[in-house]
């Protein structure tokens, strides 16, 4: 099989990297999809900014045959991003800007946390108190470190299982499979014509029933 797109997973110890992973790698993958090969870096405090670029370079240069993506992880309630921002400024400046993801985890920690209901929250609602806390922190950080609404996702994987986001995020970062070309499934009543002569439906018991006619009728004339 060919080699996976890269996606190297960056954020500080503790925002929830391996939780995502795992969360990822725990879903089923659509048909002729598949997750890219998904590397962890720990970033920020006591790992400088010069060493994990170090670490990207080597990796984007053992896959440079394959798509690579940073997807940079954040846990709520975390402001203080400044060394996410100096990673993003450096990877705008080698180029790979727009390889750049952001993964906003732990929502289900922001306040009010008694309100967390991961199958009925809705970021849009601004009618409620948790979305509405939610966004605020979003805004703040996405535009901390200048990544697009579009490349910003919302999750938790929370150990416990309430977990939100997850799916979006496969979407976004699981590949098609090299070789397949869309795949259409089809249904009972779109399914591929017979090749060769179709036979229209019910034929053999309709020729059965000839056969026993003309039987029949053979038998009454001797
Ligand atoms: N409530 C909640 N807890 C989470 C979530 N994601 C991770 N955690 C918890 O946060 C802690 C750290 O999560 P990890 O996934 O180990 O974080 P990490 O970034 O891989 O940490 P290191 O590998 O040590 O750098 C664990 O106790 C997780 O159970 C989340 O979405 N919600
Ligand atoms: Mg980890």
């Amino acid at each position: 099989m060919d080699k996976p797109p890269l996606v190297m997973v960056c954020g500080k110890p503790g925002a929830g990297k391996t939780s995502l992973v795992d969360a990822l790698r725990a879903l089923p993958q659509p048909p002729s999809r598949r997750l890219p090969s998904l590397v962890e870096l720990n970033t920020g405090g006591a790992f400088e900014l010069t060493e994990v670029l170090a670490q990207v370079e080597v990796l984007a240069r053992e896959n440079e045959d394959v798509p690579q993506r940073v997807l940079l992880v954040v846990a709520a309630p975390d402001r203080a991003v400044e060394e996410e921002r100096a990673l993003v400024d450096a990877l705008a400046r080698d180029g790979l800007r727009s390889t750049v993801m952001l993964c906003l985890t732990r929502i289900d920690g922001l306040p009010p946390v008694r309100q967390w209901d991961p199958t009925r929250f809705d970021p849009t609602n601004t009618l409620d108190e948790k979305a509405r806390q939610v966004a605020r922190w979003a805004d703040y950080v996405r535009d901390a470190l200048g990544v697009d609404r579009g490349q910003t996702f919302l999750c938790s994987a929370a150990p416990e299982g309430g977990s939100y986001g997850i799916e979006r995020l496969r979407d976004a970062l699981s590949v098609q499979e090299p070789g397949l070309g869309a795949v259409r499934i089809s249904t009972a009543w779109d399914r591929p014509k017979n090749q060769g002569l179709a036979l229209p439906r019910g034929f053999w018991w309709w020729l059965l029933g000839a056969a026993l006619a003309v039987l029949y009728g053979w038998y009454r004339l001797r």
